[in-house]
């Protein structure tokens, strides 16, 4: 009686139309797992896997030794992946738009408002056969670290590690230009094939770089996005309870950003601690360069991409 009880139970279980739906999505990040910019896209699926129980499940394969990083927006697109946690830099050779998101720094919720999002969405859809779910980190802006002093900012004679992010301004400011993955950079520093290299305020000491770094050039400049991308075949794919699911998971991501001044703060007094030190050129020389950066940067997207890069500066307004 008892066992011809569970057996039926079984049968009601595994028949029934919530079990048959829970669907599983592979997930990987472009940075590596556990450091500053894969952080919150792992807090974001333990909130999938605790609140979506029984409906929806996040698999998270991890970071760049799954996908090389510049990779990671193709196998988004033809669903290699379901979804990933990847910067628009890695994936401009996919979408040249992709570039102009650094330069929009207002909060989500009013890219959300104003259609802002959905027009990324839109170019997402068209363009990486994917869902723009959620952007994070429209508050912490990038640097140049230096290895060797500069007088004034000018990176003439000098070899900088670039991603497309900072391809435009290095090469306007007379630097050389070299590309290569975060996983790359510790070891290009140490035998001196680049002077200095790109990257936001925070996450240096995720990845041991302050062991190779000693100076940070002011004024901090665009704002960093990471992007949640689903693929969207993936995405079509689900309910509509699943799709709020993430949808909401992804609204509390993106009001993770809330944390982040803190964390930039703490961070900054890290870095004087270790012996980084500002290379500080003044407020007239700082305005100077912030708007050369966003001159160059914007002169390239639009190059790339003339209409909707202009509709994309019309809504970041600057
Ligand atoms: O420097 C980089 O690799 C880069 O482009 C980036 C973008 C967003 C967050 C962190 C790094």
């Amino acid at each position: 009686m008892r066992l011809n009880c569970l057996a039926g139970l079984a049968v009601l279980i595994s028949a029934s139309p919530a079990a048959a739906q829970e669907i599983t999505l592979r997930a990987v990040s472009a940075f590596a797992e556990g450091t500053e910019f894969s952080r919150n896209f792992e807090r974001f699926i333990e909130k999938v896997n605790a609140d979506g129980k029984g409906s929806i499940r996040i698999n998270y394969i991890g970071g760049p030794r799954a996908v090389p990083p510049f990779e990671v927006g193709n196998a988004v697109r033809t669903r290699v992946v379901d979804m990933a946690n990847v910067t628009g830099a890695f994936y401009t050779n996919l979408m040249p738009e992709a570039d102009g998101l650094k330069l929009n720094g207002k909060p989500m919720s009013e890219q959300r408002a104003n259609g802002t999002w959905e027009f990324i969405n839109q170019l997402h859809n068209q363009k990486l056969n994917s869902q723009y779910l959620a952007r994070q980190f429209h508050n912490v802006p990038f640097h140049i670290y230096l290895n060797k002093k500069i007088e004034k900012i000018d990176f003439s004679g000098l070899k900088i590690r670039v991603t497309p992010v900072y391809r435009d301004v290095v090469e306007a400011l007379g630097g050389a230009p070299i590309t290569t993955p975060p996983g790359e950079v510790y070891t290009a520093l140490e035998r001196g094939v680049v002077d200095g290299y790109g990257w936001p305020i925070t996450g240096i000491f995720d990845l041991g770089w302050e062991k190779v770094t000693k100076f940070r050039m002011e004024p901090p400049f665009y704002s960093v996005e990471v992007n949640v991308l689903v693929n969207l075949d993936a995405w079509k794919s689900l309910n509509n309870a699943q799709r709020a699911l993430l949808n909401n998971a992804a609204l509390w991501l993106e009001g993770r950003d809330d944390e982040q001044e803190a964390i930039i703060k703490a961070e900054r007094e890290r870095q004087t601690e270790a012996g980084i030190q500002p290379l500080d050129f003044g407020p007239a020389a700082g305005k100077g360069f912030l708007d050369r950066a966003y001159d160059v940067a914007w002169a390239s997207v639009i190059k790339r991409a003339p209409e909707t890069g202009a509709k994309l500066r019309q809504f970041a307004g600057n």
